[in-house]
């Protein structure tokens, strides 16, 4: 890549940064000071160089028994990659991921930080490590530009688990295109051993777009002010945590998780799901300060330490527990559990057996009268043409069982609804006078006024389309068109497919 034409952005930005750093907590330019002039004692510690990591790795833990002098080389990269299928953006990175490098140090030591900016940037950065005590947490030690590099050395005076983000203005804008990770500054006597250590940390996307619309995205600073956002992620992207990138643990193993939330707006409920938490290190902070934790709260620009033992086999989800986010954001990963069963502890399924509960009659009723006519069905195909009849019939038993779990609840058993609030069913004018808007009804739910048999409703019905396959909906259809006295043509599944694929 050219150098220079990529460079002249970040001039007026810096003028901008340098106004910013006056009035925010963004932290603009410093002025180089020289070298640092260590004591002898700090001096004649070891220098190592510390081993980053990529999630969800963490590097080993410290056998040392003393400080050292490490060294850190960090370096920012922006570049375009996947956000979820079919959908990119261009994130600002340390060290080329989402979040970045894990970096693992030692309470008492003095950490040399190399940071260099890629000269294919476009705009600088810089870096505040919460683990570092001083102004900036080396915001503006760290100030560079692209094509530059700067160093400052701090020493790590408190053990726990700290993020570190970018604050070069707009703060909010670098964090949200990934600029985020964690330091573990271990305690001296060192964190209780574990068999598997994993790195996780969540982060919003604001996208233009809505959550997959395809393309390569921009960032959307309206959403990001509203804190609305698109994607909700672990590790940076949909996905980064499910089927073969999954986690893995053997039954009998204790796993541990750093998990660290970047933000920039949101707070984590992080759970996984089948599992509890042993210990909790909440905060990051370095005592346990709790057992037996279903789901605990993770701060913006704060972390965690969870340790638990795997039991038993399986796939444990780890989700952030406002539940949305895991289902309709991406804030969803996987722990796959191998090794063998222990039927005490967990049994898996047991029995498998139909239960409706105070709809049971009606819903059972109809299975059997299904399997009853399923049988007929298949007894008449031989010979008979009345097939298509008993076809549409099986259509209505298997629509009544759907609509015993779904529909009932608003529109009643006996189809009438419920005065003013729900509108009937039965013998209703609106639905039966056009086939198709009763799909879209289904499909699409439904807001706003509307008149059924001279009485008007002005409520909304949920869309049922992510419940119901087209089949089901298609019986579930010719149930409604011919039960309390209505009588109307079978739906078919082609039908209910082309309303679905409608453009909204
Ligand atoms: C959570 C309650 C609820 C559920 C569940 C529900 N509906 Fe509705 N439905 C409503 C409401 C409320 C309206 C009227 C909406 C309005 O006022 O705009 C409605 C409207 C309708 C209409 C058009 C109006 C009419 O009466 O002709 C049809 C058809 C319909 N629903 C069918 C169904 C079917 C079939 C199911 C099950 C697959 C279902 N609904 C599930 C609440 C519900
Ligand atoms: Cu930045």
């Amino acid at each position: 890549m050219k150098t220079h034409p990529l460079l002249l952005p970040s001039i007026p930005f810096l003028a901008l940064a340098l106004l910013a750093a006056r009035a925010t907590a963004a932290e603009g330019p410093s002025a180089a000071q020289g070298p640092v002039i260590l004591p002898p004692a700090v001096l004649a510690l070891p220098v190592e160089q510390a081993v980053l990591t990529s999630p969800p790795n963490v590097p080993p833990p410290i056998a040392r028994k003393h400080a050292a002098r490490v060294v850190v080389n960090l370096e920012v990269r922006e570049f375009t990659a996947r956000l979820a299928d079919g959908v990119e953006y261009t994130f600002w990175t340390y060290g080329g991921s989402v979040p970045g490098s894990f970096i693992r140090v030692r309470e008492g030591d003095v950490v040399e930080f190399f940071f260099a900016n890629h000269p294919s940037s476009k705009v600088p950065h810089n870096i505040d490590l919460h683990a570092v005590t001083g102004p900036g947490g080396g915001a503006s030690a760290t100030f560079t530009a692209p094509g530059h590099s700067s160093k400052f050395t701090f020493q790590a005076l408190n053990a726990g688990l700290y993020v570190y983000h970018c604050a070069t203005a707009p703060v909010p804008m670098h964090i949200a295109n990934g600029m985020y990770g964690l330091i573990l500054v271990e305690p001296k006597e060192g964190m209780p051993p574990v068999d598997r250590e994993f790195y996780v940390m969540q982060g919003e996307f604001y996208t233009t777009g809505r959550y997959g619309e395809e393309g390569l995205q921009a960032f959307d600073l309206a959403k990001s002010i509203d804190e609305r956002p698109p994607y909700v992620l672990f590790n940076g992207a949909v996905g980064s945590l499910v089927g073969d990138k999954a986690v893995t643990a053997k039954v009998g193993e204790k796993v541990r998780i750093y998990f660290g939330v970047g933000g920039p707006n949101l707070t984590s409920s992080f759970h996984v799901i089948g599992e509890i938490f042993d210990k909790v290190w909440p905060e990051g902070g370095t005592k346990f300060v709790q057992e037996n934790v279903q789901t605990t709260m993770v701060p913006a620009g704060g972390a965690t330490i969870v340790d638990f033992k795997v039991d038993v086999p399986g796939t444990y989800i780890l989700v952030d527990h406002s539940l949305s986010r895991a289902f309709n954001k991406g804030a969803l990963g996987m722990l796959k559990v191998e090794g063998p069963e222990n039927r005490v502890i967990y049994s898996g399924k047991e029995i498998d057996a139909v239960y409706l509960g105070a709809q049971a009659e009606a819903g059972s009723e109809a299975a059997r009268r299904e399997a009853e006519l399923q049988t007929r069905i298949a007894a008449e195909m031989k010979a008979n043409p009345v097939i298509a009849g008993l076809t549409k019939e099986a259509q209505i038993e298997k629509g009544k069982q759907v609509y015993m779990g779904l529909c009932f609840a608003c529109h009643q058993a006996d189809g009438n609804g419920l005065p003013g609030v729900f509108p009937p069913l039965a013998k209703a004018d609106y639905m039966l006078a056009d086939r198709e808007r009763a799909i879209r009804v289904v499909l699409k739910g439904m807001t706003g006024k509307v008149t059924v048999n001279g009485k008007t409703y002005d409520s909304a019905m949920p869309p049922q389309e992510a419940a119901l396959t087209d089949q089901q909906a298609a019986d579930v259809l010719t149930y409604v068109f011919n039960a309390w006295g209505n009588s109307g043509d079978a739906f078919n599944a082609g039908q209910v497919k082309s309303v679905r694929n409608e453009a909204r």
